[in-house]
């Protein structure tokens, strides 16, 4: 019974994907007399958690009933006053947590105001799935960076374009969609200035029926090339574009950029290149919790070189192109031994209509 209920707070939690960031998807179910009375997710940041919410849509009294939460409780007064000190003054019996709040301000804290209280804990059930959800949130507070997701899309050859440089559409409108479901869970979308000179795409969240959030759009653009008319210039509340310069950028189109409504990250330089580790530092700093790469193959070069990539997620349609020219998804110089590329580990694979999926994690030493 205790995961059932926990499937559940996970299928809440879940609801509130795209809304909460940089704070944590959290679920929170009552349970009593082998029935649910009371159900809530955390719905947007900055609102009320989870187990508030829970107790606010709870049909009858919940004193001596079971709490499934799939974090542990907080313990700090943030933007609300602590979840566990509010279990306690309900009078719940027994609380069943998925995973402990890596959340410094938290971490245990919660826990053991709860067991201070006489309230039964119980901690790890269904923690996998729990952390699996919230790896995002994990990345961020624990180390103040963005968690970074490399997304690509080839044929099964493994080429992002055909060899005359023609890239639309490699995968079917299925994978497509997706990829607009990841802009919508993400805060930043990356690209470097050679996607944005080829394609002059839009980066914005196209959902049918819902409306999604747009992630802050950040070009890199070392030398300053990005023509102004480009379409990812074209900023207002919704549509934000940051645009990560060098001093090898002339400072008269600094000045045009930040003209035509987009923000100006000054970074220092690497390797000829904006220096990739500075901006995500900043990133995190400033409250973005993810960065969803998509690309081009230079920039997911180096993003694997400078050891910023968490997880890969690579769309494979059902075609060949071939060509020695044509452009694969990781460009660069590449590794010059099989010892020395990038390993991965948890590979999943789904299919997605004629497409394939592959979800995979960098393996980190
Ligand atoms: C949430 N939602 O349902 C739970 C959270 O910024 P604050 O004051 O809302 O606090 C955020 C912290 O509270 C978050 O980092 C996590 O440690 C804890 N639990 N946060 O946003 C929730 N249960
Ligand atoms: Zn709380």
């Amino acid at each position: 019974m205790d995961s059932t209920y926990m499937y559940r707070a996970l299928a809440l939690a879940k609801l509130g994907t795209g809304y909460t960031n940089p704070n944590p998807l959290v679920g929170a179910v009552i349970v009593k007399n082998d029935s649910i009375i009371g159900e809530g997710y955390h719905r947007l940041y900055g609102g009320p958690h989870a187990e508030i919410n829970a107790f606010s849509n709870a049909t009858e009294s919940v004193g001596g009933a079971t709490m499934y939460v799939t974090l542990e409780p907080c313990s700090h007064y943030g933007k609300t006053p602590p979840c566990a000190e509010a279990i306690v003054k309900k009078g719940i019996k027994k609380v069943i947590i998925a995973m402990k709040d890596p959340n410094p301000l938290v971490a245990g804290k919660g826990i053991q105001i709860l067991k201070d209280a006489g309230i039964e804990v119980i901690t790890g059930i269904l923690e996998h799935q729990a952390k699996k959800l919230n790896e995002v949130f994990i990345k961020h507070i624990t180390t103040g960076l963005p968690f970074c997701v490399l997304k690509t899309a080839m044929t099964l050859d493994g080429k992002i374009a055909a060899a005359t440089g023609e890239s639309k559409w490699i995968t079917d409108e299925t994978s497509r969609k997706y990829v607009h479901l990841l802009r919508h869970q993400h805060s930043a979308i990356m690209v470097g200035i050679g996607t944005v000179l080829a394609d002059d795409p839009l980066l914005t969240t196209r959902l049918e029926g819902m409306q999604g959030r747009n992630p802050v759009r950040i070009v890199l653009d070392t030398h300053g090339k990005i023509p102004l008319e480009s379409n990812i210039l074209k900023c207002d509340t919704h549509k934000k574009t940051i645009v990560a310069v060098t001093e090898l950028a002339d400072s008269k189109k600094i000045k045009s950029i930040e003209a035509a409504g987009a923000g100006v990250l000054m970074a220092p330089v690497k390797n000829n290149q904006v220096n990739l580790n500075y901006v995500m530092e900043w990133l995190g700093k400033n409250k973005f919790d993810s960065v969803l790469l998509e690309g081009g193959s230079t920039l997911n070069y180096t993003a694997l070189q400078e050891g910023i990539v968490d997880k890969i997620i690579t769309f494979i349609a059902p075609k060949i192109l071939g060509g020695t020219t044509a452009k694969t998804p990781v460009g660069g110089t590449g590794a010059a031994h099989i010892c020395d590329a990038f390993l991965l580990e948890n590979m999943e694979f789904f299919k997605l209509d004629n497409d394939l999926m592959v979800e995979a994690y960098i393996r980190k030493e």
